[in-house]
C-alpha cells in the first residue's frame, strides 16, 4: 500500500502525464527516465508479483470509473462486430499452444466467473475502484495448452493512435496465471462499455493501468516479445515504459 503511494506520488511530482504524448518527450529524456526506472526497479525487487491486490467492497465502487487512453476503435471490423451486438465477435488464442481456440463470448462467460472489487491505478497518480467480472486469463490459456516453449502472452486490440501504432500489451505466463488476472466482461454490474474495452479486456489489478488492454480481440503465446509491435512488450513500453509495472 504505502509504497503503492510512494510510486504514484512520486511520478506525480514529477509531473509524468502517462498515457500522453508528454509523456513520451519525459522518458525519453534524461532524468525522468532514470527516476522511472529506478523507482519501478525497486519495486519489481521489493513486491514481485505472487502478492494479491487488495479488494475493496461494493461501498468503495466510485460511480464513474474514469476513461484513459486512445479513443475507441474506428476500425470497421470493430464497430461492425459491435453493431451486430458481439454475437460474431471472437477471442482467439494462438501462436505456441497445443488447442488453438477462438471463443465467443457465450463461450467465455460459460467458464467460470469471476468478480472482483479492485483499485485501478494509473501511472499518471489518479486511481478509481471498480467492480469487474470476468474470466481468468488462466483458465482461457488452459483451454488452449502452452506449449513448454511459450514464456509471453501478447494481446492484441483492435484500437490504434493516431499515428496508426495499435495498443498491444504482453505478460509472462507467472503474471498471466496470477488468480486476479481476469480477462473482463463486465464492469460495476453491467456488461463493458465501449469506452472501458467491450467486449473483453485484460484487467490486471497487481500492475498499472496500462497492463490492462482493453478491446482484445487476440491472444498470442510466444517464446519472446520482440517480434511484436517495437519489441518491448507493449504500446506504451515502446515509448519507454518499464515492461514491469508492478504496484
Ligand atoms: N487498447 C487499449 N488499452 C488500454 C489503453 C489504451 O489506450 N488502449 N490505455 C491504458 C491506460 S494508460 C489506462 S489507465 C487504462 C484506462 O482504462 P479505463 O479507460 O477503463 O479507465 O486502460 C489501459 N488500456
Ligand atoms: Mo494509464
Amino acid at each position: 500500500m504505502k509504497r503503492r503511494l510512494f510510486v504514484a506520488s512520486s511520478l506525480g511530482a514529477l509531473g509524468l502525464a502517462g498515457c500522453s504524448s508528454r509523456l513520451k518527450d519525459s522518458l525519453t529524456n534524461g532524468p525522468f527516465h532514470n527516476v522511472l526506472t529506478s523507482v519501478e526497479g525497486l519495486n519489481h525487487k521489493v513486491i514481485g508479483t505472487r502478492g494479491m491486490a487488495r479488494l475493496y467492497t461494493e461501498a468503495d465502487v466510485a460511480r464513474e470509473f474514469r476513461v484513459n487512453g486512445n479513443d475507441p476503435p474506428a476500425d470497421s471490423t470493430y464497430t461492425g462486430l459491435a453493431k451486430d451486438g458481439w454475437s460474431r465477435y471472437k477471442l482467439v488464442v494462438t501462436g505456441l499452444v497445443d488447442h488453438p481456440q477462438a471463443l465467443t463470448l457465450a463461450a467465455l462467460r460459460a467458464l467460470p466467473l469471476q468478480t472482483q472489487i479492485t483499485r485501478h491505478d494509473c501511472v499518471e497518480g489518479w486511481s478509481v475502484v471498480g467492480k469487474w467480472r470476468g474470466v481468468r486469463l488462466a483458465d482461457v490459456l488452459a483451454l488452449a495448452a502452452p506449449t513448454a516453449a511459450a514464456r509471453y502472452a501478447i494481446f492484441s486490440c483492435y484500437d490504434a493512435d493516431d499515428g496508426g501504432a495499435h495498443y498491444y500489451e504482453s505478460l509472462d505466463l507467472a503474471q498471466a496465471a496470477h488468480p486476479q488476472t481476469l480477462l473482463a466482461l463486465d464492469l460495476n454490474d453491467a456488461a463493458l462499455d465501449t469506452a472501458h474495452g467491450a467486449p473483453v479486456r485484460l484487467r490486471i489489478p497487481t500492475q498499472l493501468g496500462y497492463k490492462s488492454a482493453k478491446w482484445v480481440y487476440r491472444i498470442e503465446l510466444a517464446a519472446t516479445f520482440a517480434g511484436a509491435g517495437g519489441g518491448k512488450g507493449g504500446y506504451w513500453e515502446d515509448q519507454g515504459y518499464e515492461w514491469y509495472a508492478g504496484i
